[in-house]
């Protein structure tokens, strides 16, 4: 296996840190042992966490005014794999990279699958992609893909969806991740009960191809690019969806996929209750669908929606959640981006395993209002960043990710080599 950059650097950069991480990691550590946690384990938690990359956040993103390119970044799915293989390495909390198609196209998977093993990488799920139309392509989605009110459209669609999992079988991934574009600007445009009909009936036949082993998400989103309705538009028709199609399909929750100041982490509740919770796509967002970093706008509902987490994996009942980083990178280097999601993520996740979960429970039943917030409210105002920087150290990172990348001077050596990346407008 090659690393991408010198595992002497990090060792060097983590023996300049030690003595001060395993000072703050002590001192943490007594502050907990008074709540009764032991740091080790949670230590231990962190390194069995596994997000997954989309190649499509490897690359400087957009809006639909414009784009600017930075140099050196990734502009196909090898040097995509590169970058996801930098992020970690330095954070070793992003094992699997989740590949978008046709963007990420191969015609050697093996390949492919050789390359990212090679980078200490492997696949997650594949995502297809219905909500563009492609060179070469017969039909328009312009008024939808599988729940067009053309046969031929829906089968092109569907098509499209089964050349997904034949590639991701091959890439090693056990899950596909459907997200449409599919529904209207204008109301009287389509009948919604028809509309819904016509997807569930392709939905229905994309998850007659999947291999028994593999799952199918199918990922919700109230807006954009249909403005007025979308056809799968929010977690209720997500799991009517979803329960339709059966036992293999799983609801995803993109974190910005609903409208404002929705209760998300009770969504999350709802669908582990129903047994339909699949996965998640983090990113942050002020107004909408805005890509932003994990935890950069509201951290405070990422620490609620975790401690939702925690909860439903205690209960148990084959909760195995797909976790993956949806983000858009308009203005920042992707890495970094990357980096700093993973560790807000991670430190989001230690934060809820560290709430005393019986006496929350107990405040809970015995209505004890206050002290059931504070219980939160005393896990979320740690500063657990020592047990993050702790656990990378112990697997190989860094203990300042973002420090090192840039004193490792990778984008600036890969703009040498790495052609220039088109400026036109869209999301990658
Ligand atoms: C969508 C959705 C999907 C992603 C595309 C690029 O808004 O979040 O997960 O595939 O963006
Ligand atoms: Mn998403
Ligand atoms: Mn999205």
């Amino acid at each position: 296996m090659a690393f991408p950059l010198p595992v002497e650097k990090i060792e060097g950069h983590n023996a300049s840190f030690r003595a001060r991480l395993e000072d703050d990691y002590d001192h943490l550590g007594r502050v907990l042992r008074r709540h009764g946690i032991e740091i080790d384990s949670l230590k231990e938690h962190v390194k069995r966490l596994e997000l997954a990359t989309p190649t499509w956040g490897a690359g400087v993103g957009g809006t639909r005014f414009a784009k600017f390119p930075i140099p050196g970044e990734p502009t196909n799915i090898e040097e995509k794999l590169e970058d996801c293989a930098v992020v970690h390495q330095l954070c070793r909390v992003t094992p699997r990279v989740s590949p978008h198609f046709p963007w990420d196209w191969t015609d050697d998977p093996y390949a492919l699958k050789e390359k990212a093993a090679d980078l200490g990488l492997g696949f997650d799920a594949v995502n297809s992609n219905t909500f563009q139309d492609q060179k070469n392509q017969s039909w328009s989605y312009r008024y939808g893909s599988l729940s067009h009110t053309d046969r031929a459209t829906r089968a092109q669609a569907i098509e499209h969806n089964i050349a997904c999992i034949e590639i991701g079988k091959k890439l090693g991934s056990t899950a596909l991740t459907v997200w449409v574009g599919d529904g209207t600007n204008f109301p009287g445009q389509q009948d919604f009960a028809r509309s819904f009909e016509r997807y569930l009936a392709s939905a229905s036949e994309i998850y007659d191809a999947l291999p028994g082993d593999w799952r199918m998400l199918i990922e919700h989103k109230l807006y954009e690019p249909a403005f007025y309705s979308t056809v799968i538009s929010d977690w209720g028709t997500n799991l009517m969806a979803a329960e339709r199609l059966g036992p293999k399909a799983y609801c995803l929750v993109d974190l910005g996929h609903h409208a404002p100041n929705v209760n998300i982490e009770q969504i999350v509740s709802r669908l582990h209750t129903a047994g339909k919770l699949g996965g998640f796509h983090f990113n942050d967002s002020k107004y909408g669908d805005d890509d932003l970093d994990s935890g950069s706008i509201n951290p405070h509902q990422l620490f609620l929606i975790f401690n939702e987490l925690v909860e439903a994996v205690q209960i148990g009942n084959g909760f195995r959640p797909s976790y993956m980083i949806d983000q858009s990178h308009n203005v920042t280097d992707p890495i970094e981006s990357l980096l700093s999601s993973a560790e807000a993520i991670a430190a989001s996740y230690v934060k809820a395993l560290a709430v005393d979960r019986n006496a929350l429970h107990r405040s809970q039943d015995s209505n004890d209002v206050m002290m059931a917030f504070q219980n939160l409210r005393l896990a979320y105002n740690l500063d657990v960043g020592a047990i993050t920087a702790m656990a990378r150290v112990e697997t190989g990172g860094a203990a300042d990710p973002i420090a090192l990348y840039r004193e490792s001077g990778w984008r600036s050596i890969k703009a040498q080599t790495r052609r220039s990346a088109s400026g036109a407008a869209g999301i990658v």
